[in-house]
């Protein structure tokens, strides 16, 4: 039997993944290698909706690809590649362009929050026809799941609506792919504001927490992060949405169940904990920072990989695009 298919993409917007993307995503695309045949995407075509300096954008590329192998992608059981590298993403983006209603592009909320953050004249097309070149980067696979954080749920559900739309009015060419999102860490909380999700693009960088950036700094915000009011380590969204926020991430740095770290701190302090979560969190990521610095000292090893990797996903994007060419009556 053919192993199922797995699809996922990171942006290279910035210098570091920051705690969500690991917990909520990444974390998930490690063990799905055994067992999995995986793709794993550099979404940095998705990145240019953001201006950014060439010389920046290359080095965070460059520092996404590194971050991901010492995080566990092994290229030698996943294709790891820049989406930049296989052409027909965009080929087939366009055809998602020409599905898709421009009312439930215009529905999408990551777009309605970050061209509102923007204002008109500073949201560029891209962001609008962001989901479109998502669905093409999914589809061209024939994903049978996407492990994502939650707050991707919605584009993965009009992925599933617009290959259905092509199934139906052209005959089965897609895979219906399935959104693969954790039940503990499919949301990450910044850290000062343990109600709004951890993002790169928070307004202050003081909740989130970068993993490459220095292990005293991340020790800092974690101990200074936003508990709430009364002494005990219990897990609850709506009254301590502070101290559960840090529940989940040492739970998923530790593998512990949050119930058995709750009873290891029973009578003990918030400063108890938040020690012990600053601790998890030297233990996982101290070794991660120090590999990426040093694959990242042999950029030519790197620049194979990918290029290995985009020579893999290209065979199957191909096959993938020529069956929707010629279901369209495209002439070949
Ligand atoms: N806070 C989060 N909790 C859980 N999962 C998260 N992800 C992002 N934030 C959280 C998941 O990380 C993967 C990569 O996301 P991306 O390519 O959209 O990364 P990004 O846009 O560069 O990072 P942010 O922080 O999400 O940026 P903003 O908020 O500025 O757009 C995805 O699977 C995502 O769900």
């Amino acid at each position: 039997m053919t192993p199922q298919r797995v699809l996922s993409g990171i942006q290279s917007t910035s210098e570091s993944l920051h705690l969500g993307n690991y917990l909520g995503a990444v974390r998930q695309w490690i063990p799905l290698q055994d067992g999995y045949e995986t793709f794993y995407c550099i979404a940095d075509l998705h990145t240019l909706t953001v201006e950014t300096k060439p010389d920046v954008l290359r080095r965070r590329i460059l520092g996404t690809a590194a971050q991901l192998l010492a995080l566990g992608v092994d290229p030698d059981r996943s294709t790891l590649f820049l989406q930049s590298g296989v052409a027909q993403h965009n080929q087939l983006g366009w055809i998602m362009e020409c599905l898709a209603g421009f009312g439930e592009a215009s529905r999408m909320t990551q777009f309605k929050d970050k061209s509102a953050k923007s204002g008109n004249d500073r949201t560029v097309v891209g962001l609008f026809t962001y989901p479109m070149l998502q669905a093409a980067d999914i589809l061209l696979y024939q994903a049978d799941l996407v492990p994502v954080g939650e707050d991707q749920r919605q584009h993965i559900e009009i992925t599933r609506d617009l290959a259905t739309r092509f199934n139906s009015r052209y005959g089965k060419t897609f895979n219906l792919p399935e959104a693969f999102i954790l039940k503990t860490g499919g949301k990450i909380f910044d850290l000062q504001d343990p109600t709004s999700k951890m993002s790169k693009s928070a307004e202050s960088a003081n909740g989130v927490i970068e993993i490459m950036d220095s292990p005293d700094v991340n020790v800092k915000k974690i101990k200074s992060a936003t508990t709430d009011n009364g002494r005990e380590i219990c897990f609850d969204e709506k009254e301590k949405p502070g101290i559960s926020n840090l529940l989940t991430i040492h739970a998923a740095l530790t593998g512990l169940s949050v119930s058995q770290i709750e009873k290891d701190f029973e009578g003990k302090g918030y400063g108890d904990f938040k020690t012990a979560v600053a601790d998890a969190y030297l233990a996982f990521f101290g070794p991660v920072r120090e590999k990426t610095i040093s694959l990242l000292k042999d950029e030519s090893t790197l620049l194979q990989i990918l290029r290995t990797g985009a020579a893999k996903a290209q065979v199957e994007a191909e096959k993938t695009l020529e069956s929707a060419y010629s279901q369209l009556g495209l002439v070949r």
